[in-house]
């Protein structure tokens, strides 16, 4: 069954009628203690919201929030009940201050459920909806979601690292949770992938994907790619703050020139300039 458009739409209409064009960057606010680039930063509300607002300035076009740490190597489960007090206050306050939507980065049905109650727009599942719940929610809430690429939670991403053709299983992976959320009710017009950059990844991995990245886009969904600040960007370009931050943008540049829709960044000021370039490269050739 053919499920997804022919060609990754170049645009997505959120349930409230806005619309985001690709590609987009995606501002990360982490209200967690213990993320690894920005752990506890901005576990204050208000200090959150700021941080929100500075990033939609920058040109961030979608605010990502997430309550839970999902970074390789140790991050531990939080309970619901956590993890809703830390996201609960923020979009409540950034409700009506933001002009661009929220997505909530969450793998649990009952958190994204308060975090669409509070104007969230998106649900960024990195487990591509393992919770039962999530599905039927999203599908109900008509919201947009994205499916992400992992292999069992964060405490066995080393292990599970393990891949004949990494592009190819990660895209039947994500072909087929595309499948299961259309089933389910979801509208293809709805989904974003993503192949999980680092998730039960090493280094070569995630350059294999990357170089491999039009045939994930080939799956005819908008991609989206989170490589911000990431260990093997830290390996490959230097351990510098202008290494990293010139090693991610050239990570998003060549994403986006492969096809990617959406950019998620802890500075969204490069981001959006790398995205800015590409878009007139992109144009130019249409008129060439
Ligand atoms: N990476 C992190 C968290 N959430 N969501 C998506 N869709 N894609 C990602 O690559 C991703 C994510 C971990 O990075 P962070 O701690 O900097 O947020």
């Amino acid at each position: 069954m053919a499920v997804a458009p022919n060609r990754a739409p170049r645009s997505l209409r959120l349930r409230d009628g806005r619309l985001v064009r690709f590609p987009a960057v995606m501002g990360i606010l982490n209200v967690t203690p213990d993320s690894f680039s920005d752990g506890g930063r901005f576990v204050d509300p208000a200090r959150a919201v700021d941080h929100a607002l500075e990033m939609e300035a920058a040109g961030a076009a979608i605010i990502d929030v997430g309550g839970e740490s999902t970074r390789p190597s140790g991050a531990r489960t939080v309970p619901a009940e956590i993890e809703l007090a830390r996201v609960t206050p923020v979009l409540e306050r950034l409700a009506g201050r933001l002009r661009v939507p929220v997505s909530i980065d969450t793998r649990k049905a009952v958190v994204a459920r308060a975090a669409l109650e509070a104007g969230a727009a998106i649900i960024n599942d990195v487990s591509a909806l393992a919770d039962p719940e999530m599905a039927p929610l999203a599908a109900a809430a008509k919201c947009a979601v994205v499916l992400m690429h992992m292999r069992g939670g964060p405490e066995d991403h080393i292990r599970l690292a393990r891949y004949h053709d990494v592009v190819r299983e990660v895209t039947a992976y994500l072909a087929g949770r595309a499948r299961f959320a259309v089933r389910s009710g979801i509208s293809p017009l709805r989904i974003i992938v993503d192949p999980g950059i680092g998730f039960a990844k090493n280094a070569r991995h995630n350059l294999q994907i990357l170089s491999g990245l039009k045939r994930v886009c080939a799956l005819g969904y908008p991609v989206l790619i989170g490589a911000s600040r990431k260990n093997f960007v830290r390996m490959i370009a230097g351990g510098t703050e202008s290494d990293i931050l010139f090693g991610t943008a050239a990570v998003n540049a060549l994403a986006i020139a492969a096809g990617a829709s959406i950019i998620r960044v802890h500075d969204p000021g490069p981001a959006a300039a790398v995205m800015r370039m590409g878009r007139a490269i992109a144009a130019a050739r249409k008129h060439a």
